[in-house]
């Protein structure tokens, strides 16, 4: 007998690139996997379950995926954000002090358990909006002990939460103002003893770096991957957000898991990420909330094969979100995504952008069962609604939890 039986549900299996719905049917599952999958009238009496649910004729997703955030840390920066309406740049507050830096204080003068309580929050939000697995990076800690910390927190947060979370340190993403003018250095100190530390304590699930003209040069990006690959750690890349470093190119030459953001992405950057399998992370939150106007070119990732994912991006300076569902409507209205794209993008792709395509990511029998029954009945109404949240029912290894 299996745990659940969810019937007269039309699923969107994402297990291809068509984000078809199905006619109304039925999931079984079973210690926490998805054992059979069905059309309504193939269920005959023998099926039989400790608990079933009625979807009436709902949605059923796989249980979505952001594949980039950067959930953990302190304070806010609203301050900055009214800096920024008076006509400051982004880049212009990062170079005086501000941004990022400002965050990594905050985040530094935070105990354990204040950061844990301040991340929480955002986490259940995510979590409210459909959310079954997210990536969290470390990068406001910057310094051993403070990286660590962060990633620390990250894991305690899956542990205490029905929720999966990949952790990715990201220490390369600013220089501390300790290192001030010396960026060669600070990366000396993550490559020789950051990095290691994370490693041998299984702190990080991958490694990732920011590469750009406020960030990393890509010679120090390339001694950070040359690192991770020293500890079987996978790569990501924040790459191409500000300016075209060539950093797509670099990362899938690591083969990385993705390249992230995009917006300069040129030719051969998208080709190099589809001969590694790098997959596209995009993020309109950043695009929409720095108003950027340069898009990012998916005409030029559709042709050259790259499967995008979309993700919240989730962080204090450029994307203070937690509502991945917003996400797909700004990927549709903002970067033209079609609304089966978008949700393939936080479901399929999303879980290929974490190295976890195996066992996520779509609705097929053997595949953890987390799962999303919606107030919809076609996939382009989750894309379609601006901020609202239609998700009724959400599982996570099967189970229904009150979030
Ligand atoms: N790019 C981003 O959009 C975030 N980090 C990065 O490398 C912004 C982080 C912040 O401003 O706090
Ligand atoms: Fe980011």
């Amino acid at each position: 007998m299996a745990d659940l039986l969810l019937r007269n549900v039309r699923i969107v299996s994402c297990s291809d690139d068509t984000a078809a719905v199905s006619a109304p049917g039925f999931v079984s599952i079973d210690q926490g996997r998805i054992e059979r999958i069905g059309a309504l009238h193939d269920l005959d009496g023998s099926m039989r379950a400790e608990h079933e649910i009625d979807g009436e004729g709902r949605l059923l997703t796989p249980g979505l995926i952001d594949c980039h955030t950067h959930l953990v840390y302190a304070g806010d920066r609203a301050r900055e954000f009214e800096l920024r309406l008076q006509g400051a740049s982004y880049e212009e507050i990062a170079r005086a002090g501000g941004g990022i830096r400002s965050t990594v204080r905050l985040t530094r003068e935070a105990g354990d358990d204040a950061l844990e309580a301040a991340s929480a929050v955002r986490l259940r939000e995510l979590m409210r909006h459909g959310v079954t697995t997210v990536e969290i990076k470390s990068g406001y800690g910057l310094s051993l002990a403070d990286e660590l910390k962060c990633l620390r927190v990250a894991r305690r947060l899956g542990e205490r939460h029905p929720i999966d979370v990949r952790t990715t340190l990201l220490a390369a993403h600013a220089v501390p103002p300790e290192f001030d003018g010396r960026a060669d250095a600070y990366i000396d100190e993550v490559v020789q003893h950051i990095l290691p530390e994370a490693a041998r304590l299984r702190l990080a699930d991958a490694v990732d770096a920011f590469c750009d003209t406020i960030g990393f040069t890509p010679a120090q990006t390339r001694r950070v991957f040359e690192a991770a690959r020293a500890h079987g750690l996978p790569v990501k890349l924040h790459a191409e957000q500000l300016s075209n470093q060539q950093g797509a190119a670099l990362a899938a030459d690591f083969g990385a898991l993705s390249a992230d953001h995009l917006e300069h992405l040129d030719e051969a950057g998208a080709a190099a990420m589809a001969r590694a399998g790098t997959v596209a992370v995009l993020l309109p939150g950043a695009f929409y909330f720095l108003r950027d106007t340069v898009v990012p070119p998916i005409a030029l990732l559709r042709r050259h094969g790259v499967p995008m994912a979309v993700a919240t991006d989730c962080n204090p300076g450029t994307s203070p979100t937690t509502h991945l569902p917003l996400m797909l409507n700004m990927a549709c209205t903002l970067f033209r995504l079609t609304p089966a794209e978008a949700l393939l993008g936080v479901t399929r792709h999303a879980a290929r952008a974490l190295g976890l395509a195996a066992n996520r990511g779509s609705i097929e029998a053997g595949k953890q069962a987390d799962l999303c029954l919606w107030d919809a009945e076609h996939p382009a109404e989750l894309a379609y609604a601006i901020g609202a949240s239609p998700l009724r029912r959400r599982f996570h290894h099967g189970r229904e939890h009150v979030l």
